[in-house]
């Protein structure tokens, strides 16, 4: 694992040999997922300034076409895969279909698909609450050199071969995992550079957290409201804390570190809850289960389930194994 003080840079290198494929296209990915990153996040760090700098559809001070964040995240990071020819095609929240990579090109033989929510959360930007980036990475399915199909991006979740995520809050962190556990890197601004700051994270056993948009309560499912009210109830270790930042990266990632579960269930309003499988429940479910954590619809694994097409939505349990095995008892019980 080698010591905590390495750059994320050094880190790839050092444990590429752990990644079963070949590691030189994979590290190679990931650096120019690093580079967007940083790109995205002093973006991301100025947005307060769109009075000075111009709201997306104005020109800005610099006579730039200023761009909403989630548009100019999405272009960065699929401009950053491609010039690095590591990927033959990309999915993206921000585009209806996926694109295909050199698609006409016999020499393309690269191997890896990327799907990524270039920037979840975004309307938490006005406020200046944290968001988030989050891709899944995958090895294509369809004859090397030839065009990628839906079939390279409609693979089960447990077929990734990496995910992750970043986190711009407080300090600007990566999270990601190729199968061999979870490991977290900090930006140091000042030079720009991701260190290892959090290795080998897991969710704890259990924990106390609970998060939930709420405000939706009377159209849940009857096993999510019990299971709400078990969370609220006084005896045992409970009344558990109830806390919904509204992005999922950052509920997410502090439930890592603290314990807790996240849950988007499907509702009378959102008959399959609103997250998208492909890029954002399916990378996240990775981390989770490599964190010794656990991720299902309420009924089964989100990594089993075979996705039908590109942007479709499921209900979504994560985190604390404990905490995600009691929603799906009393969603059993329904
Ligand atoms: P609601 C952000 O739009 C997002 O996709 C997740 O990051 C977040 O957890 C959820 O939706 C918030 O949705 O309906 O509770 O506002």
């Amino acid at each position: 694992m080698g010591n905590k003080n390495i750059t994320l840079g050094e880190f790839i290198i050092e444990n590429q040999s752990s990644f079963k494929y070949s590691s030189g296209e994979l590290s190679k990915l990931l650096n120019g997922i690093r580079l967007a990153a940083k790109v995205v996040n002093h973006e991301v760090n100025k947005a307060g300034l769109v009075d000075i700098l111009g709201v997306a559809g104005e020109v800005n001070i610099q006579g730039e076409d200023q761009q909403k964040l989630d548009v100019l995240a999405n272009e960065k990071f699929i401009q950053s895969l491609i010039k690095r020819e590591i990927v033959c095609g990309i999915a993206s929240e921000e585009e209806d279909n996926f694109i295909a990579i050199n698609s006409n090109d016999k020499q393309n033989r690269n191997k890896y698909i990327v799907l990524i929510d270039p920037l979840d959360g975004s309307s938490n930007i006005d406020v200046n609450v944290s968001v988030g980036t989050i891709f899944s990475i995958y090895r294509r399915v369809t004859p090397e050199g030839t065009p990628v199909t839906m079939e390279d991006f409609l693979q089960p979740g447990k077929n990734q071969v990496a995910a992750g995520y970043i986190v711009y809050g407080t300090s600007t962190m990566i999270v990601y995992t190729t199968g061999d556990g979870v490991n977290g890197f900090t930006l140091n601004p000042a030079i720009g550079t991701f260190y290892l700051s959090h290795p080998n994270m897991q969710f704890p056993e259990t924990g106390k957290i609970y998060s939930v948009n709420e405000g939706n309560y009377v159209h849940f499912p009857q096993g999510v409201k019990d299971y709400i009210k078990y969370c609220q109830r006084e005896e045992e270790d409970r009344p558990y804390t109830s806390r919904y930042i509204g992005s999922l990266v950052s509920d997410f990632h502090r439930n890592m570190i603290k314990g807790g579960i996240y849950m988007y269930p499907k509702s009378s309003i959102a008959s399959e809850g609103k997250l998208r499988l492909l890029y954002e429940c399916n990378p996240m479910a990775f981390i989770a289960e490599q964190a010794n954590g656990k991720a299902s619809d309420g009924y089964k694994r989100i990594m089993d389930i075979d996705p039908k097409e590109l942007h479709q939505r499921v209900p979504f349990f994560c985190g604390s194994t404990k905490m995600v095995e009691k929603a799906e008892e009393f969603m059993a019980n329904e």
